[in-house]
């Protein structure tokens, strides 16, 4: 099946943080690729990826980077599909210098931006906005919140036990 999302970051450094949404996607089953696109090392790779994303069938891309993180930025200027930023945090900061360059875009150009390292909630994130236009994949985003809910019922039961 042809991916559906695109799981891009800026150094496979990334990864290891990144893995958290390719691991969420293939839990729901949802078609995607993964790719190393650098907006200050492969500039030009970059803007082809993201003008090109749409007319291969793409209809999220989920970026990562760290520190001066403007590759989710970058990309979401140059397609029109829904881009989610992921802040990877470096040795340095804490991930504070990656989440606020990700966060503060400019008004026009939106980027989704989830938690430091919450590559985990990206990948969950994409698969609801796919949700929201496909009906077999909604029931299952939600039994799979209707089976958080009982897993924290049950672990708050056996407190009692
Ligand atoms: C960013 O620089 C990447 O997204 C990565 O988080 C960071 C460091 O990259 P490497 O030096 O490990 O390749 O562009």
């Amino acid at each position: 099946m042809a991916p559906q999302v695109g799981v891009i970051m800026g150094s496979d450094s990334d990864w290891p943080v990144m893995q958290a949404a390719a691991e969420a996607l293939t839990e729901f089953e949802v078609a995607h690729e993964i790719s190393v696109v650098s907006a200050h090392r492969t500039p030009q790779r970059m803007l082809d990826y993201a003008r090109e994303a749409a007319g291969r069938g793409l209809k999220v891309i989920i970026a990562g980077a760290g520190g001066a993180a403007h590759l989710p930025g970058m990309v979401a200027s140059a397609t029109a599909l829904p881009v989610i930023g992921v802040p990877v945090p470096l040795k340095y900061l804490d991930g504070m210098d990656s989440l606020l360059s990700i966060v503060q875009m400019p008004a026009g150009i939106p980027v989704a931006t989830v938690s430091v390292a919450g590559a985990r909630n990206a990948g969950l994130l994409a698969v609801r906005i796919l949700a929201s236009h496909d009906e077999s994949l909604r029931v299952r985003v939600e039994k799979f919140q209707a089976d958080l809910e009982a897993m924290v019922l049950d672990k708050d039961a056996k407190l009692r036990e």
